[in-house]
């Protein structure tokens, strides 16, 4: 088994020593362990540090294209270059690398395709109350939406199998972590997550500068994502409030008039009439974005099948076939 190490780095030539420094040199099952460095851009000596330090995987944007991108291009090197998993850890040293053996233990074994490090934010101890609560809500929002029970849907240390990796494609710009749970949620494709304890903080978060932009642009995020994978959930809903908006006052003028009342009501009667046409509307709109729903599925079978020519098969975790797994339980599907 291949395992690629990948490391997103902006700028972090003051913090990327440390992580380098700290990565597994063996882990039981894995016969390879390579790291692979995305710099995306950075102005710094991120570049010089990693190849200092012995990293012969680099992976170098020449200008900034955000971590979803980065995500992305590491992913694509790393099965290129004959990855079974690949990790993702932050170049800011938050997540502890120790841990990788313990996060790569479950697809091992054929048991997850995807396995997240829970961070525990409930007791970091940095974290403000309200960023703690926030932290809750939003995977708990990404659970509903993916059908999971995952405690940190934010958490960036993760490891993922060949067969995740085929499957998942991300195409929001931020907050991908949001978009693969959603997806492998959407996809059943096995998630799990192991605790761990991330180590103490080197510096602010460079991806949002405060908690609400976090919850913005995680919340867009999210919807995205929904509305890709449950297009009639989401516009049957909007349909049937439109049109109980919309039958109400036609209802209450029918009654009235039975009733002997002369009024017109015309303002609500137009009300009515303009909700009815939104009514009308949701529902066209639910219908075209099933039937987008239908193409991007044959795209993205597609798009597995490719992958699977460039990079070779990749089995299911429930498959249980993995060379050194045990046989995996086949999972219900909910
Ligand atoms: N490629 C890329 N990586 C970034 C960018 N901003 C932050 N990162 C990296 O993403 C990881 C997480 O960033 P960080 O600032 O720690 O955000 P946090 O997850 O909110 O703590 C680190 O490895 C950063 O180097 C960016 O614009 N592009
Ligand atoms: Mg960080």
């Amino acid at each position: 088994m291949n395992l690629f190490i990948q490391v997103p780095c902006l700028n972090e030539e003051e913090t990327l020593p440390l992580v380098l420094g700290s990565m597994p040199k063996r882990i039981p099952g894995i016969g390879r362990i390579s790291i692979l460095v995305i710099d995306d851009g950075s102005t710094d000596g991120t570049i010089d540090i990693a190849r200092d330090r012995g990293v012969t995987h680099i992976v170098r944007h020449t200008s900034t294209m955000g971590l979803a991108r980065s995500f992305r291009d590491g992913v694509e090197y790393a099965l290129a270059h004959g990855a079974d998993i690949v990790v993702n850890t932050d170049g800011d040293n938050q997540y502890p690398q120790e841990k990788i053996a313990d996060l790569v233990r479950p697809i091992l074994r054929g048991e997850a395709d995807i396995v997240i490090g829970d961070r525990q934010t409930q007791s970091i101890r940095h974290f403000s109350r309200f960023k703690r609560l926030m932290q809750r809500f939003g995977s708990w929002v990404v659970n509903r939406a993916a059908g999971t029970r995952l405690p940190d849907a934010a958490s960036g240390f993760r490891a993922y199998s060949k067969y995740a990796l085929y499957r998942l494609n991300i195409v929001t710009r931020f907050s991908y972590c949001m978009e693969t749970i959603i997806q492998a949620g959407n996809k059943r494709i096995a998630v799990t997550s192991i605790p761990i304890k991330t180590n103490p903080k080197t510096r602010e978060s460079r991806l949002f500068s405060n908690v609400f932009e976090h919850m913005f642009k995680s919340g867009q995020a999210i919807l995205r994502s929904y509305i890709m994978y449950r297009p009639w959930t989401v516009f049957a809903w909007l349909s049937a409030l439109f049109g109980i908006l919309g039958l109400t006052p036609f209802v209450r003028f029918a009654v009235l008039r039975l009733m002997g009342d002369e009024g017109n009501h015309l303002q609500s009667l137009v009300f009515g009439g303009a909700m009815i046409v939104a009514t009308l509307l949701a529902i066209a709109l639910g219908v075209l974005s099933d039937l987008m729903r239908t193409n991007r599925i044959l795209h993205e079978e597609q798009l597995e099948r490719v992958k699977t020519l460039q990079y070779g098969p990749a089995l299911p975790a429930a498959d249980g076939i993995r060379p050194t797994g045990r046989p995996g339980k086949r999972k219900k599907a909910p």
